[in-house]
């Protein structure tokens, strides 16, 4: 797999300054300068007001972006057989040398941070999570202990995660990164000797995070990559209070450790690691009060694959955002850019369908707790944090009375969100019925805002 070009074996060894530079951050950082401060036991209430943003936040937008773009799902003129472009390295078993040969092709020269970051917003993200490394091994950012980066191995020579995050700090996006910790392209993460695992650990993998903390200050760094067997909960552990330890408000997913099975590093019974759960291209079947987000593609590919045409209707992806919030979890939906820069259109139609509908229904979304069980709601609902209001999403496919149980002194009024009319009620010993009108239902769900006593 190996006979990289690029030098991975920590260059900056050979500059004196950047070797005195990482002793003192080594020393500082670790325990022999301020004493690390253990984060894995923190308070429940320090917690939640760490993640309180990202809660509110409710729906991010996924980028999968990095040289997998160039070749997009084909080799050697054949379509990968994997539904994934970002795989393509593995799945042909293309020799690092040959992959790295694309790095001379990434010249994404119509990439515009603006025009991305506003894509985003329009759609109603709130954050956006972008592979600072995926399991490639490429580094989309100016890294010093590496030559295998956009802004060293190829003509487009930009630093990209600069760009997205000062982008965003404009816009009022919070950034956030994934990062791989499995790397294809790294000799010491795939040696045999364990000293080499721990040479990539310590010597390029914490180094490379630290340095994405402190010059892009992402508010998540999204971990992926983990199932590989030399990955531990212990090292995971690990990784998440050097993390923490270099900047306190930092939010890091179950995938730190080995959480990602479900909800493990969720649960307050097990001791795994991490702060939310990450259910992949599926929504959890129970509802929960623990911390989790979904992520999904729009089609089937993270990455950019050019033959991918299996997009998923607007229709889908709003009862998504409905079932996930009604669940009380965040959505993180995907696009992956092409190799010129550019989000597919077919991703820009529908994040910008789905954000019209999201501006009309957002005090439904944003900053709730899930609603009602479904002894009192047949379907999902949501409940502002003060408990005054009621929100229920109506699949307007379905035609039947809605039926609230349980709430008959509570409820004050009911009205669909964004209309003025208070709807009549039907109220018998206990429960509350109503129909809506035909030709008041949106196109996709229909959202009814309860006022409560
Ligand atoms: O292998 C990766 C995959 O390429 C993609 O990044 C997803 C996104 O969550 N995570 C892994 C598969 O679980």
């Amino acid at each position: 797999m190996f006979g990289s070009k690029y030098r991975d074996e920590f260059i900056y060894l050979n500059s004196m300054e950047t070797k005195l530079l990482i002793f003192i951050a080594t020393i500082l950082i670790t325990n022999q300068g301020i004493a690390q401060k253990d984060y894995l036991h923190e308070s429940k209430a320090d917690k939640n007001n760490r993640m309180e943003w990202w809660k509110d936040a409710t729906f991010g937008m996924f980028i999968h972006w990095g040289l997998y773009a160039v070749p997009a799902g084909r080799y050697h003129g054949k379509i990968s057989d994997h539904a994934c472009a970002e795989w393509i390295m593995n799945d042909e078993k293309i020799p690092v040398k040959e992959y790295e040969t694309y790095a001379n092709q990434f010249n994404p020269v119509k990439f515009d941070a603006k025009k991305w970051v506003t894509i985003a917003k329009k759609a109603g993200a709130k954050y956006i999570v972008i592979t600072s490394k995926h399991h490639d091994g490429f580094c989309l950012w100016n890294s010093t202990v590496s030559d295998y980066t956009v802004t060293k191995a190829t003509p487009f020579k930009r630093d990209i995660l600069k760009e997205l995050s000062d982008e965003c700090k404009k816009q009022g996006i919070r950034f956030c990164t994934y990062h791989s910790i499995m790397d294809w392209h790294q000799p010491d993460a795939n040696g045999n000797d364990s000293t080499d695992w721990v040479k990539y650990r310590e010597q390029y993998l914490k180094p490379q995070l630290a340095e994405i903390i402190h010059n892009y200050h992402p508010g998540v760094m999204w971990f992926d990559g983990e199932w590989i067997g030399k990955w531990t909960e212990a090292q995971g552990k690990d990784l998440y209070n050097y993390l923490r330890n270099l900047d306190p408000n930092l939010i890091i997913n179950n995938r730190v450790g080995k959480g990602r099975s479900g909800m493990q590093g969720m649960n307050t019974t097990d001791d795994a690691v991490g702060d939310f759960g990450t259910p992949e291209q599926e929504i959890l079947e129970k509802a929960s009060n623990l911390d989790w987000e979904s992520c999904m593609t729009l089609n089937k590919s993270w990455g950019f694959k050019q033959d991918d045409n299996n997009w998923k209707s607007v229709d889908v992806l709003i009862h998504n955002i409905v079932e996930i919030v009604g669940k009380g979890g965040n959505y993180l939906l995907n696009v992956g850019p092409n190799a010129e820069g550019e989000i597919p259109g077919q991703s820009v139609e529908r994040l910008a369908e789905i954000g019209k509908w999201i501006s009309k229904n957002s005090e439904s979304i944003y900053g709730n707790k899930r609603g009602l069980t479904n002894e009192s709601y047949k379907g999902y609902s949501t409940i502002s944090k003060n408990g005054n209001y009621l929100y229920l999403f109506i699949d307007s496919k379905d035609t039947s009375p809605i039926v609230l149980r349980g709430l008959n002194d509570k409820v004050v009024s009911i009205k669909i969100l964004g209309k003025k009319n208070i709807l009549s009620l039907n109220k018998s010993d206990n429960a509350l019925s109503l129909t809506i009108p035909p030709e008041s239902l949106d196109k996709y769900v229909t959202v009814l805002k309860v006022q409560l006593k």
